[in-house]
């Protein structure tokens, strides 16, 4: 068939609207009619040339929700009506690391997503005749796309689908990291550095769970009021207190140090300075932000010696055909805030304002309608 899609031709370059060719499911895949979807940082990332995984051309985008439309031979969990949210994390419920139950980074299809295809090798999408690549196994960038079945999860009908598309990624990734990664407790002090589509729901997980005091730390002073709204107690601006000064500000507000804190951003030394503004004994900092192709982390090793703990989270640990049907009922049922997130919407023929909103700091999230 065709459909419209924003196809991403090079590293730096705008994406262009194109009509391509989609080719159906095959065995154990799924065509999905995506309705609408996030634009994310890490498609920002990603077209910018930093993802030492990033394919050219591809069809980019991972934050959507949209309609099963077909499915391939021997497919079972889902039908044509079925309404979904494409996970990059699939949750086959048969590999190793599934069955540990200790991690939701399922290895069933991870090698051949990682090179933009699917599993078979091949990817259903053309334009002009020549191939182009799939993203995160999602590209919901693309008005129909094709899924592997256990990368689908299959969510509630009366939910709308330009709101639990955020569900796809940030709402996830957020609130999943202070509840499966980090299991923040009552009464924690937390401080999140990055107050964006991520950042934002590490507030709101942090509230939900009960945490006491939630430091938000962004050279934006336009996060402040919204960060306040989803539950942050104290607002530190580095360029206010000082960029040296900030593990300081945070520890002081912390009573002597954060018992989690979050980085949101990608900033390697915005990690360090995450993890040092942790608790002496006990803090944990969790990495969210995804830094760029060749980028490394340091800290003194005394740091983790007097017990503060590094850590990192994909999806916010979430196992998406367990998980994100649930966290759809939580929005659904009014327990979590996605609506004030999502700043602006817009055509699929205005996608690069939604880039240019992110990159000049005016948006938390744009959402494409298609
Ligand atoms: P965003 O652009 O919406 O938010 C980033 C925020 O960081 C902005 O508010 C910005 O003002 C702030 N910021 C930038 N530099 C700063 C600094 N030096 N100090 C303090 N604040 C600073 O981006 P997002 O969509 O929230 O994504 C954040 C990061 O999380 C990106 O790196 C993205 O790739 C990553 N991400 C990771 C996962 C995962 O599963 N690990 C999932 C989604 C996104
Ligand atoms: N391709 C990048 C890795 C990017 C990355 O870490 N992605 C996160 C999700 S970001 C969503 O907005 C992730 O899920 N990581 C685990 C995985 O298996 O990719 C690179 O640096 O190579
Ligand atoms: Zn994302």
């Amino acid at each position: 068939m065709k459909t419209r899609a924003a196809v991403a031709w090079a590293a730096g370059k705008p994406l262009t609207i194109e009509t391509i060719e989609v080719e159906g499911p095959k065995a154990g895949e799924v065509l999905v009619e995506v309705k609408a979807t996030g634009i994310c940082h890490t498609d920002q990332y990603t077209l910018s040339g930093a993802d030492p995984e990033g394919l050219f051309p591809a069809i980019l985008g991972h934050e959507g929700a949209g309609i099963v439309r077909e499915v391939g031979a021997g497919v079972t969990s889902v039908q044509p009506g079925d309404h979904v949210i494409p996970l990059y994390t699939p949750e086959c419920r048969q590999c190793k690391t599934c069955l540990s139950r200790r991690s939701n980074l399922c290895t069933a299809i991870r090698a051949t997503q990682g090179r933009g295809v699917m599993p078979d090798g091949t990817s259903r999408f053309r334009c002009d005749g020549a191939q182009v690549f799939h993203y995160m196994g999602c590209s919901t960038f693309a008005n129909f796309t094709v899924l592997p079945e256990i990368a689908v999860a299959k969510v509630r009908e009366d939910a709308p689908f330009e709101k639990i598309c955020y569900i796809g990624c940030g709402v996830t990734t957020g609130i999943g990291a202070v509840i499966n990664t980090a299991k923040v407790w009552p009464g924690a002090n937390v401080a999140v550095f990055g107050l964006g589509g991520i950042g934002l729901n590490v507030v709101q997980g942090a509230r939900m769970v009960g945490a006491d005091r939630i430091v938000g730390i962004d050279l934006n002073p336009k996060r402040e009021a919204m960060a306040r709204k989803f539950g942050m107690t104290h607002f530190v601006n580095p360029d206010a207190v000082g960029r040296d000064k900030v593990v300081q500000a945070v520890m002081d507000l912390t009573d002597g140090g954060a018992d989690f804190s979050f980085e949101c951003i990608g900033n390697v030394e915005v990690m360090r300075q995450a993890l040092e503004c942790c608790h002496r004994g006990w803090g944990e900092s969790i990495i969210i932000g995804v830094a760029p192709s060749g980028a490394e982390i340091r800290t003194r090793p005394f740091q983790l010696v007097t017990g503060r703990v590094w850590k990192g989270t994909a999806f916010g640990g979430a196992r998406g055909r367990t998980d994100v049907p649930r966290i759809v009922d939580w929005y659904m049922e009014g327990k979590i805030n996605i609506d004030d997130l999502i700043t602006h919407t817009m055509p699929l023929d205005d996608i690069n304002r939604g880039f240019a909103l992110m990159e000049k700091g005016e948006s938390i999230r744009s959402v494409v309608l298609y």
